[in-house]
């Protein structure tokens, strides 16, 4: 065998056994013991887990003249470091655009500059008939998981054409990941603070509260209902969001949920740092006030929230933030995070009792993987799934600061947060990338994952 890990304790999100595993030509081949190869891992007094997906992530997303600064490099050896072996970035048509022209331009961005393995959801803008037609083309090339918005001028679909788009969905495996806000009323609150010279980053929050999340939420689950579509509900964020798919989830209905590690950790306080620092955390939908964090890891615990992504969408504090020094609105939108998501659930969710070593794994891995049709491929350690493995130091303490992390970004959110248990190695098909902390993989090993239809 090309590479064996021994002595480690292998946990999935169904059970965790002491055994070695044997790689060969990128794939596991081998569970058991006292196995033998040309490349040998100690993972003694470690825990083996399977590659983590992060499902939703923005690396060079372009908004309005800034672009957000980790790319497909910089973002993937990030990624990499921080335990996440497969990602999931966007297509993002422009208004009119093909989406087949946006998506070879995606493309070429990530191909031969990922380090880790990805996959792109499509994205619409619109019910056009060409719209439709390549939604299905796409999809039949492994392209199965769709991003729609309630919000944002240039991407957000109205009702009608939400209908449309659903049923195409539901016709052809391909499943829907909907950011649930309510437009009009983001719009109106906007213009009201502003009016009143309300322009710090204070009024991010109040310009999107709960009930605006949660009332596109249950319009967006209704539609989906109507038309038999499954749907997952992007970054939920609070209680009353997760009424709503409680609701629809006891009634029967196929809604998963995805959380981030944000929302789950930081509240609105820090909207009032001094300096404009609040403006590190003006992300949609924002951050809520503590009282929601206990419902959300509970409802994580217990799966009504499906899965851990990130939103990671970084911007430099020192430039990009500030132009919206006196305008919150003009603040561009998102947070780094694609390095700290494991670290961070694995300390504070399993180090905390909050979440069982099992759940932690399932959320981070398994069900990304599972709904987004790259499983058992990835998201679990079985013998035929790819070499994507990571060991993790349980007891290993790291202060996370921006100067130490690999995401290009002059801040992180959790800047001087301990975490205890970190990846000590992490394996993409068989290759070691990182070693004690440092990208040691080789450039561009990163490769394209055509997706199955879902199939939950
Ligand atoms: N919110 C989004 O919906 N997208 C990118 C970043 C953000 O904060
Ligand atoms: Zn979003
Ligand atoms: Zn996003």
């Amino acid at each position: 065998m090309d590479l064996v890990i021994k002595g480690g304790t292998v946990v999935t999100a169904a059970d965790h056994y002491q055994a070695d595993l044997g790689v060969q030509d990128g794939r596991i081949v081998h569970i058991g013991s006292d196995l033998a190869g040309r490349q040998v891992v100690d993972a003694t007094g470690c825990l083996v887990f399977p590659g983590f997906v992060d499902a939703h992530v923005h690396l060079s997303l372009p908004v309005g003249g800034l672009v957000s600064t980790d790319d497909f490099r910089t973002g993937t050896i990030a990624a990499a470091c921080g335990g996440t072996t497969t990602i999931i970035d966007f297509i993002s048509p422009e208004r009119g655009q093909s989406l087949r022209e946006a998506t070879d331009l995606r493309r070429a961005e990530a191909d031969g500059q990922a380090v880790v393995d990805y996959t792109l959801h499509q994205t619409a803008v619109d019910a056009e008939p060409r719209t439709l037609r390549e939604l299905v083309s796409l999809a039949s090339e492994g392209y199965t998981s769709l991003k729609l918005y309630t919000t944002y001028a240039a991407e957000m679909v109205d009702d009608a054409a939400m209908l449309h788009l659903l049923e195409v969905a539901r016709d052809h495996g391909i499943v829907p990941l909907v950011h649930t806000e309510n437009h009009a009323a983001i719009e109106h609150l906007k213009a009201r603070f502003l009016a009143e010279g309300k322009v710090e980053p204070h009024y991010h929050p109040l310009s999107r509260p709960p009930t605006v999340e949660a009332e596109a939420a249950y319009r967006v689950i209704t539609l989906a209902g109507l038309v038999g579509c499954p749907v997952i509900i992007a970054h939920l964020t609070c209680r009353e969001t997760l009424a709503a798919v409680e609701r629809a989830q006891q009634a029967g209905q196929a809604v998963y949920a995805e959380v981030t590690p944000n929302h789950l950790l930081l509240d609105d306080e820090l909207y009032d740092l001094p300096d404009f620092e609040g403006a590190k955390f003006v992300l949609s939908p924002p951050l809520r006030d503590r009282s929601h964090q206990a419902p959300l890891w509970r409802a994580l615990a217990r799966g009504t929230l499906a899965m851990v992504s990130t939103d990671h969408c970084p911007w430099t504090f020192a430039d990009q933030k500030q132009r919206g020094r006196r305008d919150f609105t003009r603040i561009p939108n998102g947070a780094p995070g694609i390095e700290t998501r494991v670290p961070l659930l694995y300390s504070e969710g399993v180090g905390k009792g909050r979440l069982s070593l099992h759940r932690f794994v399932d959320a981070c891995a398994t069900t990304p993987a599972r709904l987004y049709g790259l499983f058992p491929r990835k998201g679990t350690i079985a013998v035929g799934s790819d070499a994507d493995l990571v060991i993790f130091d349980p007891d290993q303490e790291v202060i996370l600061s921006h100067a130490t992390l690999h995401q290009n970004v002059d801040y992180c959110p959790f800047e001087g947060w301990t975490v205890r248990g970190y990846p000590r190695t992490v394996i993409v098909r068989g290759q070691i990338v990182v070693q004690d902390g440092e990208f040691i993989g080789p450039a561009g090993w990163g490769q394209f994952l055509a997706r199955q239809p879902f199939n939950w």
